[in-house]
């Protein structure tokens, strides 16, 4: 049993040649590994597409019919701000030589050569899956509104390790492999640098999703891939959705073998980078500290400048575009502030004491002698011993 893992492709029409050259990667990959089953864990669109003008309805629904064309195709939905409820209704019955199921409420499903059932069939199954799409507070209070934060929160938690232990119990009477797909934020994962979540995620940990007894977790939602439990993974974003977002991108495959052998093998997604860099511009001189980290070579670079009010005229984008030549595309920004501001920020970033006077001396144009450089060291010492 092979199971591809993906997840937040958040499709786009403002990054279409991001997702649609990512997209494209995926299928072809697809199409040559040929898995049992392809999983999306969620937020596939970024925000709710309409038919109707500028939309990437047309080229998502061409990446799913691709997609179920070579496998069958099981999802969740995302956070309602990236899938809101109904808007993947367009994805249900496409004429595709595999099936494609969309789940908006926790539920499971059996697989088998005739494709997905509710029930398990005459025919040996070949995966158990269950779904678990973002969990909303709506859902797992609907009757509940009087109670208070800690009440909802202990019902919320409640909910959902009910539900999970009953895919447990359904699982544990399962001969074949068994995956969870599920949308959510798993306590003491790691945002990748950029990411922002969007409102109060209700956090769900790893022993609880344990409890559903499954192989494989198929997670989307933390756009950083990582493991965070026994066979239970992000496998990331398909492509770099933030400035500041520069780790690799991937998606999962999974292989389980019977009885209970996962082995997982990571897919990396030729996606650019989205690089941010601050500096200064003092002096003639463009001052980046992170400059040699390179991460911007071949990204899409957003430089944010902070120049003296006094020396705004002097910088120009030519001498931006010079310093990160590299770069595949470059945005500049101009942070604009006094010329005090310039010259404590160098101060501040500074990291030796002796550097810190050095530098506070020539902004009231002195140079330093040896002595009080070394005064400044010796009271750096004194305090570190
Ligand atoms: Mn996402």
């Amino acid at each position: 049993m092979v199971i591809m893992h993906i997840a937040d492709e958040h499709w786009d029409q403002d990054r279409m040649e991001k997702c649609e050259r990512s997209a494209s990667f995926i299928e072809a990959k697809a199409s040559a590994v040929h898995p049992d089953l392809i999983v999306l864990a969620g937020d596939l669109q970024n925000r709710r597409q309409y038919l109707s003008g500028a939309t990437a309805v047309n080229q998502m629904k061409d990446h799913i019919i691709a997609l179920a064309n070579i496998a069958p195709v099981a999802m969740v939905y995302g956070n309602a701000e990236h899938d809101p409820p109904g808007s993947l209704e367009v994805l249900q019955d496409l004429k595709t030589m595999n099936e494609t199921y969309i789940a908006d409420r926790p539920g499971s499903l059996w697989l088998s050569a005739n494709g997905f059932d509710a029930a398990q069939g005459p025919l040996p199954a070949k995966a158990l899956i269950h779904f678990l799409p973002y969990p909303t507070k709506q859902w797992y209070l609907a009757g509940k509104e009087n109670l208070s934060i800690d009440e909802s929160n202990e019902a919320i938690q409640q909910g959902l390790r009910g539900i999970l232990t009953g895919f447990g119990a359904l699982s544990s009477g399962a001969q074949c492999p068994v995956i969870l797909v599920a949308h959510c934020n798993v306590s003491g994962s790691i945002l990748s640098t950029g990411q922002t979540l969007l409102g109060q995620d209700i956090m769900i940990s790893k022993h609880d999703l344990a409890l559903a007894g499954a192989d494989y977790v198929a997670l989307g939602h933390i756009h950083k891939r990582q493991e965070v439990g026994p066979n239970m993974w992000y496998a990331g974003s398909t492509y770099h959705n933030n400035f500041g977002e520069t780790e690799k991108k991937s998606l999962n495959l999974v292989t389980v073998n019977p009885p209970h052998v996962v082995t997982v093998e990571e897919v990396s997604i030729p996606s650019r980078p989205l690089s941010l860099h601050e500096c200064t511009y003092e002096k003639g001189l463009i001052l980046d500290e992170n400059a040699n980290d390179g991460d911007w070579i071949d990204a899409d670079l957003r430089v944010r400048v902070t120049v003296a009010k006094e020396e705004l005229e002097l910088l120009t984008d030519e001498m931006i575009r010079e310093k990160y030549l590299k770069a595949y595309t470059i945005q500049i920004e101009r942070l604009v502030v006094p010329m005090e501001r310039i010259r404590s920020t160098s101060i501040v970033r500074a990291q030796r004491l002796a550097e810190k006077v050095e530098l506070w001396m020539k902004s009231i144009d002195k140079t330093p002698e040896p002595e009080i450089l070394e005064l400044a060291n010796d009271v750096e010492r004194s305090c570190a011993a």
